[in-house]
């Protein structure tokens, strides 16, 4: 277990400020990332807002990732986006009438409502649903959750590691630059230049709420509109050939591994077989390390699919593969050695930037191409747990605590001066904070 925090006066304010938080970005049944910004159910958004909802509410946390898997397809997908049919389209772009999961993506069997986006985003939601019910695991058994979930999560899974083992590794491809959860980070730079960007009829509705300088430019939606419409026109199977955007993202995969190992958790847990689960994350630990390690960058890279190469870029994504328990240890070594480095030693916030600091690419205040987000710096945290760090675990732990309230719960950081960037009270933000004072 973690050590208790210390300064408990500032720490029962900052509580309460991430109870605020939530509470305030609760619409009823699961929680807005951002109530400005991004104002329905993001995916990866649900699963890390469970890990801090459940101190506040088990109830609410199992509602939240329940909420989640209302929208989940046939195929096993869990969409990025569910949305709230109560928001007007306008709020956000792209909305319903864009990806028409109803209608275009029916063969892959989306759901008749709600309606929902027709990509993914990292597979948390295992991982989540095994920490909420460690939370209560009598309100848990009570009211039957694990039993509940553990099929549909195990159909996520099933989805991302047979449709989408794209390269034939045994590892699960993006196909989208939403779908690994950093939609502009330099690592799809190179990828994205073979796309044609779709010619600007849509509005975008984020820069009603952003600053365009914080956000991604116009041709990257460009070309993400274009990508988006290409899936939607083949009717969102995966089968069918000719992706022009193909990559394995390393953030993603690892967390595939730790929801396999949550899995194998819960199916024990019911008196099920855990096993093949637990062989699954062994099988994806080997295929991350044989196809994404980059032993001279001391960093997992992501490969691209379209002409199979490692992708020349060093970001926070190829950090994460140290939430995997089963990581070599000399691998853990380099990867910490980079963590402390001077690509990622960021003293102006203590959190992880997204992107080398000393690259060409590097720019703080652009999204995922600089600036440091809260749940990446959660999950470097865990990872540095997991491999018994515990001392850079713990500044990790008071940094992600301190910035979070010193930016009034903000998207992201600046990570040369410490300024708070983006939306504020964003729900992670808040929800990853609490997690880490408990
Ligand atoms: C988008 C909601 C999402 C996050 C992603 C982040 C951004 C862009 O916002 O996605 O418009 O979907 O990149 O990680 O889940 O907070």
């Amino acid at each position: 277990g973690r050590p208790a925090p210390t300064a408990p006066a500032d720490h029962l304010t900052l509580r309460r400020g991430a109870a605020r938080v939530l509470l305030g970005n609760w619409t009823g049944a699961s929680t807005v990332p951002s109530r400005t910004l991004y104002p329905h159910q993001w995916s990866w958004d649900s699963a890390f807002i469970a890990i801090g909802l459940r101190h506040l509410s088990v109830r609410r946390a199992q509602q939240e990732l329940e909420s989640l898997l209302a929208g989940q397809w046939a195929d096993g997908r869990i969409p990025h986006i569910v949305f709230n049919p109560d928001v007007p389209y306008g709020a956000y772009f792209p909305s319903p009438d864009f990806w028409q999961s109803s209608r275009a993506g029916h063969a892959a069997g989306a759901p008749a409502a709600p309606e929902t986006s027709g990509i993914v985003q990292p597979p948390v939601h295992a991982l989540a649903a095994w920490l909420v019910h460690r939370a209560d695991p009598e309100e848990s058994a009570r009211r039957g959750f694990l039993a509940r979930v553990l099929p549909r999560l195990t159909a996520w899974h099933d989805y991302l590691l047979t449709r989408r083992d794209l390269g034939g590794g045994g590892l699960a491809a993006v196909v989208h630059p939403w779908e690994p959860g950093m939609d502009n980070s330099p690592a799809w730079d190179r990828a994205l230049a073979r796309v044609e960007p779709a010619a600007d009829t849509f509005r975008r509705a984020d820069l009603d709420h952003g600053d365009p300088a914080d956000r991604p430019t116009d041709l990257d939606y460009g070309r993400y509109v274009r990508l988006a419409s290409a899936y939607r026109a083949a009717g969102y199977d995966d089968r069918a050939t000719g992706h022009a955007f193909a990559l394995e993202d390393p953030g993603f995969n690892a967390l595939l591994v730790t929801g396999e190992l949550a899995l194998a958790r819960m199916a024990d847990h019911l008196g099920q077989d855990g096993a093949r689960h637990t062989e699954r994350a062994a099988e994806l630990t080997r295929g991350l390390v044989d196809r994404l390690w980059d032993d001279d960058a001391g960093i997992f890279r992501a490969r691209d699919l379209v002409d199979d190469t490692l992708v020349d870029h060093t970001g926070v994504s190829g950090l994460l593969p140290l939430v995997v328990p089963g990581l070599p240890a000399d691998v853990v070594r380099a990867l910490t050695d980079t963590l402390d480095g001077p690509r990622f030693r960021a003293p102006a916030t203590g959190l992880v930037p997204s992107n080398d600091l000393t690259g060409p690419s590097f720019d703080a205040t652009r999204y995922w191409r600089g600036p440091a987000w809260f749940n990446t710096a959660w999950l470097v945290e865990r990872g540095l747990r997991t491999h018994g760090r515990d001392a850079r675990a713990r500044s990790l732990r008071e940094a992600v605590v301190a910035e979070a309230g010193r930016t009034g719960f903000a998207e992201y950081v600046d990570p040369l001066t410490g300024e708070g960037r983006g939306a504020r009270q964003f729900s992670w933000t808040a929800a990853l904070a609490l997690d880490l004072l408990h």
